[in-house]
């Protein structure tokens, strides 16, 4: 074997051994658990702080709120190394999105798990014309131009305040991240940092609530 064939040799095998040595590490999800799930149906506000009701469109949740934290504070998890949390939340009025003009924006709405911020990102509920549209960064992180109501699960409720005569001034959101957590103990929070200068009532100008939240344990090995 000539030092060409015998290079391409170790090449090709060393290839085989990088792939095996991929394989035997690839990472299984050995438990996957719900500890906990509260679409407040059931009134229950155990954990919570800063929680308050709100029947919205004949459902339960809670809210709602602006620029006011809110979270809920779990404890004794089974042992795991991720935690996922799925939040369910309803924009309400008059989102402007990435607007940076006029003081109406950026309206940010953002959470995390313990000290640290996971997803920052804005929502904007403005008709968006071919002239003149506020685009708002989900379902990207803070700054991404999308336009509004991207990724949205539900967009056909009117609002709740400003816009309560209105039909599409409330847009549902389901929003799911994973993190690395392997505390016993979590805190998830969730906020807004919402812009509304020019509005006498900044509270009924633009608001959120949460209509559901589930927070689930994972092991991958
Ligand atoms: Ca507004
Ligand atoms: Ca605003």
């Amino acid at each position: 074997m000539d030092y060409y064939k015998w290079s391409k040799a170790v090449k090709i095998l060393l290839l085989l051994m990088t792939l095996g040595f991929v394989s035997s590490c690839t990472e299984t999800l050995e438990s996957e658990q719900v500890v906990y799930s509260n679409d407040f149906s059931n009134l229950d506000l155990a954990g919570f702080e800063n929680g308050r009701f709100l029947i919205f469109e004949n459902d339960t949740v809670v809210g709602y709120y602006h620029n006011e934290e809110i979270a809920v504070n779990l404890s004794g998890l089974p042992s795991h190394n991720l935690l996922k949390v799925t939040l369910e939340i309803l924009v309400h009025d008059s989102w402007d999105g990435n607007a940076s003009d006029n003081g109406n924006g950026p309206d940010q709405w953002f959470f995390g798990v313990d000290d640290e911020e996971v997803f920052r990102t804005t929502f904007s509920n403005t008709p968006c014309e071919s002239t003149y549209c506020l685009y708002q960064s989900y379902p990207d992180h803070f700054f991404k131009q999308n336009r509004p109501k991207t990724g949205a699960i539900q967009t056909n409720m009117p609002g709740l305040c400003l816009f309560g005569a209105f039909p599409n001034y409330t847009t549902r959101y389901s929003i799911s991240k994973i993190i690395e957590h392997s505390n016993p103990n979590s805190r998830v929070y969730m906020n807004s940092e919402l812009v509304a200068d020019n509005a006498t009532d900044p509270l009924c100008d633009e608001s959120w609530s949460l209509a559901k939240i589930t927070i689930e344990a994972l092991t991958l090995k």
